[in-house]
C-alpha cells in the first residue's frame, strides 16, 4: 500500500479525463528507459492523438525536409476491447470514472476506467504499461477487464500500427507485417538512412479463449462471467539495425523469452532497478509536497531519457517524448541535463559525453567548412554528429521564412561541451576518461577557438564577431559577454589540461598534442587570447554589456506583458525584438551560474542580476531554472522559489502551451540544478572539494540529496538548523 505522502509526491494523475489536454498528457505520461520513449496515448486511440514511439539514434532525412528527423516507429500500443460487440472508447457508452496515473517511483503508467456500454453492462478496464529498465528493448502492457454488471462476451484485439508518420512526413518503407500464433511482427526500414526496424509483440491471455489472426491483428474472444477478471499481456520487443543485423530475429527472441518470464517477474525486476536509480537521484524535500513531486517528475523525465547501453546517442531537447526539434541534441544536454547525471549517475553522464567524443569528426568537418582548424560542435546534432540545424524557419504568418543563424553562429556550444567534460572530470576524478576521451574534446575545441578569435590590433585585444549568445533574440552580435567569457575560461582550462597531461600522463599527452598539432606556439597564442579577450562591461558599475551596443538598445518595460504564453519576439516581430533590451533567457545570468564565484564578488553578481533580471522574457524554458539557481545563491529566496516553481511546472502545468511537442528536458535538469546548486548551494571549490552553502526556502524543513564525489556516494542532509 502506498502511503498518502508517497501518493501525493510520487504519483502524477489525471482525473477526470480532459480531452482538451490530450497532447499535454500524452507528453507528460511518456514511459521510457533510455532506449525507447513511448508517449502516453490511449491503447484504443483518440481523435487527433499523436502516438509516438521513439528510439535513440534512429534518424532519417526525408526527401524535401531541411534536416533529419527522429523517426516515429510503428506504434506497439493498440489494444481494442469490445464488450458485447461494443468497442470501448473514451467517447462512446458512458465513462463512469477515469484515472490515469504515472507512478514516478516505478516508472509505470496505469489507466483505470469504469465504463458502461449502451446496453448497461459495466466493466472496469485497467491499462498498464512500462518500458523495462532491465531489458531496454521491452515495452510491457497489461490490459485487465473485470465484469462489474453483467456477464458480457469480450473481444480483445491487438495490433501494431505501422501507418505512422512524423506529422505527415513518411520515414518508413518496406513495411511488412506477419501475424500468427499470438505474435505480431512488423518490420520496416527508414527511407534514406536505411536503418532496419523490427517490433515483435507477443501475447498471452489469462483465460481460455478463441484466438483468431487476420493479416493485421490478433483477436481473443471469450465470455466473462460477472465479477471475474481477465487480463491480456502484450510484450513488444523493439530492435533496430543499430543493435544487430537481424533485428526481426532479435525482437522475436526477446519477446518470446519475456513472455516466458511473465509480466509480474519483469515488473518486479524493473521496479528493483528503478529503486537503485532513485536511491541516488532522488531529492527529498520535507515541508513542501508541491516541490517534492515536481522535482521527482523532472528527474524522472531525465532518467527515462538517458541512454544506458549506447554511447553513440544522446538526449534530444524534447527527450523521446515528442517530435519537437526533430529529436535534435543541443547544449541543453551538457549544461542542463548532464549535471544531475554527473552528480547522481556518473556512468550515464560518461555515456553522454562519449556521444560528443564519437562525433568529434562531425565537429571537425564543421570547423573545416567554416575555414577553421579544430572541432566546432554543431548547434543541433543527430546521429552522425554533423550540423543539423535548419537554415530556414517554418513559414511565418505572412508566408515568409526567417533565416535561422544558430547553426552558423551559436558557437558557444563548443565551450559548453568542454565545460561539461571538465565538470564531469572534477566531480568524478575519472582520469581514465579524461586522458582517453575528455582531453581531446577540450583541446580540439580550444584549437578551434584559437583560430576563431579575432585580434584587434588597434585595441590590442581579442574579439569574437557574429555570435549568438544564449539570448537568441539578438543574433549575429559582436562580443557576446557570455561567449567571450566562456572562451577565455575554456582556453585557460585547455592550457591547464595540457600541463596536467604532460605531468601525469606524459606519453599519452604528447601523443594527443602531436595528433592535434598543439604546438608551443599555439599554446602561447591561447594564453594571449585568454589574457586579452575583450569582455564588454560598464566600467563604473561592473555590469557586463551583453554584447557590443546592448546598452544602447530601446528600453522595454515587461511588467505589463503578463500573462503570456507566446514569446515576446513573436509579438514584437523578429526585427523589433533585436532592437530592444528584452532578452529571451539567462545570458549574463547563465554565465554567473556557470562560473560561480569566478564571475566576481557577490556585489558584482548582484549588480548584474539587478540589471538583467527585469529584462528577461523567459521565452526559453531554459531560463527560469537558471535564474532560480542564481537567485538562491544571491539569497533572493522569494524570487528563487517562485522561479523554481515556474521551472518545475513548465511541463506539469503546460505553462508554455507547447508541451505537446515533448518534455522541456533542459528545464527538468535545470530544476535539479536550482535545488542542488542553488538552494543546497553545492559546488566544488578550487581544489575540487565539495562545499555546501545552503540557502533554503524558509518553509523547507529539510532537504536530502545524494552526490557522487570522486567515486564516493555522499548524503547531504540539510535542515533549517543544520
Ligand atoms: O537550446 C535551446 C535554446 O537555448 C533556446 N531555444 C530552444 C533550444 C532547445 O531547447
Amino acid at each position: 500500500m502506498i502511503s498518502p505522502v508517497d501518493r501525493r509526491t510520487w504519483l502524477v494523475s489525471e482525473a477526470p479525463f480532459n480531452p482538451f489536454k490530450l497532447h499535454h498528457t500524452e507528453t507528460i505520461f511518456t514511459v521510457g528507459n533510455g532506449f525507447m520513449g513511448v508517449r502516453g496515448t490511449f491503447e484504443e486511440g483518440y481523435s487527433g492523438d499523436m502516438p509516438t514511439t521513439l528510439v535513440h539514434g534512429i534518424f532519417n532525412h526525408a526527401e524535401g525536409d531541411l534536416v533529419p528527423d527522429i523517426v516515429n516507429l510503428p506504434n506497439p500500443l493498440p489494444v481494442q476491447v469490445r464488450v458485447d460487440g461494443e468497442a470501448f472508447h473514451m467517447t462512446t457508452g458512458k465513462v463512469l470514472g477515469f484515472r490515469r496515473t504515472l507512478d514516478l517511483k516505478r516508472a509505470a503508467l496505469t489507466r483505470e476506467v469504469l465504463w458502461r456500454t449502451s446496453q448497461g453492462v459495466v466493466v472496469k478496464l485497467t491499462f498498464e504499461r512500462f518500458a523495462s529498465l532491465t531489458d531496454q528493448h521491452l515495452l510491457l502492457q497489461r490490459v485487465r477487464v473485470r465484469a462489474l454488471l453483467g456477464s458480457p462476451r469480450i473481444e480483445i484485439r491487438s495490433s501494431v500500427d505501422a501507418q505512422v508518420t512524423n506529422l505527415g512526413v513518411q520515414h518508413l518503407a518496406d513495411v511488412h507485417r506477419q501475424v500468427d500464433a499470438a505474435e505480431i511482427l512488423v518490420t520496416a526500414r527508414t527511407t534514406h538512412s536505411n536503418y532496419g526496424i523490427a517490433i515483435c509483440a507477443a501475447h498471452s491471455l489469462s483465460a481460455e479463449s478463441s484466438l483468431e489472426a487476420d493479416g493485421e491483428s490478433l483477436r481473443y474472444t471469450f465470455n466473462l462471467p460477472h465479477e471475474n477478471e481477465v487480463s491480456l499481456t502484450k510484450i513488444s520487443a523493439i530492435y533496430t539495425t543499430r543493435q544487430g543485423a537481424q533485428p526481426a530475429e532479435l525482437a522475436q527472441k526477446a519477446a518470446r523469452a519475456a513472455l516466458t518470464k511473465g509480466y509480474e517477474a519483469l515488473f518486479a525486476a524493473h521496479c528493483a532497478a528503478w529503486e537503485q536509480y532513485w536511491h541516488t537521484s532522488d531529492v527529498q524535500i520535507e515541508g513542501d509536497e508541491l516541490a517534492q513531486r515536481a522535482i521527482r517528475f523532472s528527474t524522472y523525465h531525465v532518467l527515462i531519457a538517458a541512454p544506458r547501453h549506447d554511447e553513440r546517442v544522446s538526449i534530444g531537447a524534447k527527450t523521446l517524448s515528442g517530435l519537437g526539434y526533430k529529436g535534435h541534441v543541443f547544449w541543453d544536454t551538457e549544461l542542463f541535463m548532464l549535471p544531475l547525471l554527473i552528480v547522481t549517475q556518473p556512468k550515464l553522464a560518461r555515456n553522454l559525453l562519449l556521444y560528443r567524443y564519437h562525433n568529434l569528426e562531425g565537429a571537425r568537418n564543421k570547423a573545416r567548412a567554416y575555414g577553421y582548424e579544430g572541432a566546432m560542435f554543431p548547434w543541433e546534432s543527430a546521429d552522425t554528429g554533423e550540423e543539423t540545424t535548419p537554415q530556414w524557419s517554418h513559414p511565418q504568418p505572412d508566408g515568409t521564412r526567417i533565416r535561422i543563424w544558430t547553426g552558423d553562429h551559436e558557437q558557444h556550444i563548443s565551450s559548453d561541451i568542454a565545460y561539461a567534460v571538465l565538470q564531469y572530470w572534477r566531480w568524478t576524478g575519472d582520469d581514465e576518461f579524461f586522458v582517453k576521451y575528455g582531453a581531446e574534446i577540450v583541446l580540439d575545441t580550444a584549437v578551434f577557438w584559437g583560430c576563431r578569435a579575432e585580434y584587434n590590433a588597434a585595441q590590442d585585444r581579442y574579439e569574437l564577431s557574429m555570435q549568438i549568445g544564449p539570448d537568441e533574440y539578438h543574433e549575429n552580435v559582436n562580443n557576446s559577454a557570455f561567449t567571450n567569457s566562456m572562451v577565455r575560461w575554456h582556453l585557460q582550462q585547455a592550457l591547464a589540461a595540457r600541463d596536467w597531461l604532460l605531468t601525469h600522463h606524459r606519453e599519452a599527452g604528447e601523443a594527443l598534442l602531436a595528433r592535434l598539432n598543439i604546438t608551443e606556439a599555439r599554446c602561447a597564442k591561447w594564453a594571449d587570447i585568454a589574457a586579452k579577450m575583450y569582455i564588454p562591461r560598464d566600467a563604473e558599475t561592473g555590469v557586463l554589456e551583453q554584447f557590443d551596443g546592448f546598452f544602447g538598445l530601446e528600453r522595454f518595460d515587461l511588467t505589463h506583458w503578463q500573462p503570456r504564453t507566446v514569446n515576446l519576439d513573436w509579438i514584437l516581430g523578429h526585427e523589433r525584438a533585436q532592437r530592444t533590451m528584452v532578452i529571451k533567457q539567462a545570458d549574463v545570468v547563465m554565465l554567473m551560474a556557470l562560473l560561480g564565484d569566478q564571475f566576481g564578488a557577490l556585489e558584482l553578481q548582484q549588480a548584474n542580476w539587478d540589471f538583467y533580471y527585469p529584462l528577461v522574457d523567459h521565452g526559453s524554458s531554459l531560463s527560469p531554472s537558471t535564474h532560480a539557481w542564481v537567485a538562491a545563491r544571491l539569497g533572493l529566496l522569494e524570487e528563487a522559489y517562485d522561479l523554481f516553481l515556474y521551472a518545475s511546472h513548465i511541463d506539469l502545468d503546460d505553462l508554455k502551451g507547447n508541451v505537446r511537442d515533448g518534455i522541456h528536458a533542459a528545464a527538468c535538469g535545470g530544476v535539479w540544478q536550482a535545488v542542488a546548486f542553488g538552494f543546497v548551494g553545492m559546488s566544488l571549490d578550487e581544489r575540487g572539494e565539495l562545499q555546501i552553502k545552503p540557502k533554503l526556502p524558509a518553509h523547507w524543513r529539510s532537504v536530502t540529496l545524494r552526490a557522487y564525489h570522486r567515486g564516493q556516494l555522499k548524503t547531504v542532509r540539510l535542515t533549517a538548523e543544520s
